[in-house]
């Protein structure tokens, strides 16, 4: 049992053991539970040292605005790209994220994804379900095998399935602008479109943010080609979602599997019509084992913040001294 040791903000509802962890050892206030936060600031937003929130949560500014004292953020999930991390650099708060522990769920997520709009398994699973099998054969799927998966953003998730797809016996390539890894050895892109071609499954795992908003456009689905299959398992941002129903509408990909939307929990209407198009409910660490080794590295950063003022898995920031 950890002496209680800080006032701790918890953003939006968390995994039930992290929640129980905080709640054990730490001083915790629930900010979606408070109604008028500007008030509540007033009184208690000084003793505010510590920040749990997720990737999909983030922070904003105006809100840590109101925590003065607040030092270090601890969330939920690989990507912040709900942070405004100049603005945390500037405060000198510092942040820490989950890596390496959702990798092999994330890649699986997108092998999912690939073989489920490849082999159109959720739409074999609708023909069933509707009586269909009755009248029809369905329509024949296409294999992965021998086939090119094109990885946008070749990190740890990238590798991962780099790895998982391999075994398939699928070609690798991968985009990656600054040249090719030295101890990669799949076939490099430093051209997106030129991947794009190459790809008969082009797969988005780059973070999101400002600098890779919309990478994935028109061009780019042009250069994929009717053939061809877009999945995403990074962030909706990083497509241009209206692009993506045109081009799904013109037949100028051959489909798509989404695990992230731009303005999710929302996904545009004309997408949940289409048969060749696989929509998931940003799923991609969503296993129970995963999960669990998340929030115990959520809770491991906090305890290493407020015991040591260090953290386990820091995200690396501009400017932030890494001690305070
Ligand atoms: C989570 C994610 O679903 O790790 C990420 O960046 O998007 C997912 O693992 C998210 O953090 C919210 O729980």
């Amino acid at each position: 049992m950890i002496e209680a040791k800080g006032d701790v903000l918890v953003w939006g509802p968390m995994h039930p053991s992290l929640m129980r962890s905080l709640e054990e050892n730490y001083c915790v206030y629930r900010r979606w539970e408070i109604a008028d936060f500007k008030h509540w600031a007033r009184l208690q937003g000084d003793a505010i040292r510590a920040v749990v929130t997720s990737g999909v949560y983030g922070a904003d500014n105006a809100t840590l605005d109101q925590l003065p004292n607040l030092k270090v953020i601890t969330s939920f999930g690989v990507g912040y790209d709900a942070l405004d991390t100049a603005y945390l650099a500037g405060r000198g708060i510092q942040l820490s994220n989950t890596p390496e522990v959702l990798n092999n769920s994330v890649a699986e997520t997108a092998l999912s994804l690939m073989l489920c709009v490849s082999r159109r398994i959720s739409e074999a699973e609708r023909f069933v379900r509707a009586g269909k099998w009755l009248q029809a054969k369905f329509p024949l799927g296409n294999d992965l095998h021998g086939k090119t998966c094109g990885i946008v953003g070749l990190g740890k998730i990238g590798k991962t399935l780099a790895r998982l797809v391999s075994a398939l016996d699928m070609n690798v390539a991968y985009y990656r602008p600054s040249g090719p890894y030295a101890d990669v050895p799949h076939t490099h892109y430093a051209d997106l479109q030129a991947l794009a071609t190459a790809a008969d499954y082009l797969v988005v795992i780059v973070p999101g943010g400002q600098e890779t908003r919309h990478l994935i456009n028109r061009q780019v689905m042009r250069a994929l080609g009717p053939t061809s299959f877009l999945i995403n398992v990074a962030r909706g941002s990083v497509v241009d979602e209206a692009a993506l129903v045109a081009a799904l509408l013109e037949s100028e990909i051959g489909g798509a599997a989404l695990d992230v939307f731009e303005g999710e929990p929302h996904v545009p209407a004309e997408l949940l019509e289409m048969d060749n198009v696989v929509l998931l409910p940003h799923i991609g660490s969503g296993t129970h084992e995963t999960r669990q080794a998340m929030a115990d590295l959520v809770f491991e950063n906090l305890r290493a913040w407020f015991e040591k003022e260090t953290l386990v898995t820091p995200v690396v920031l501009e400017g932030v001294p890494r001690e305070s």
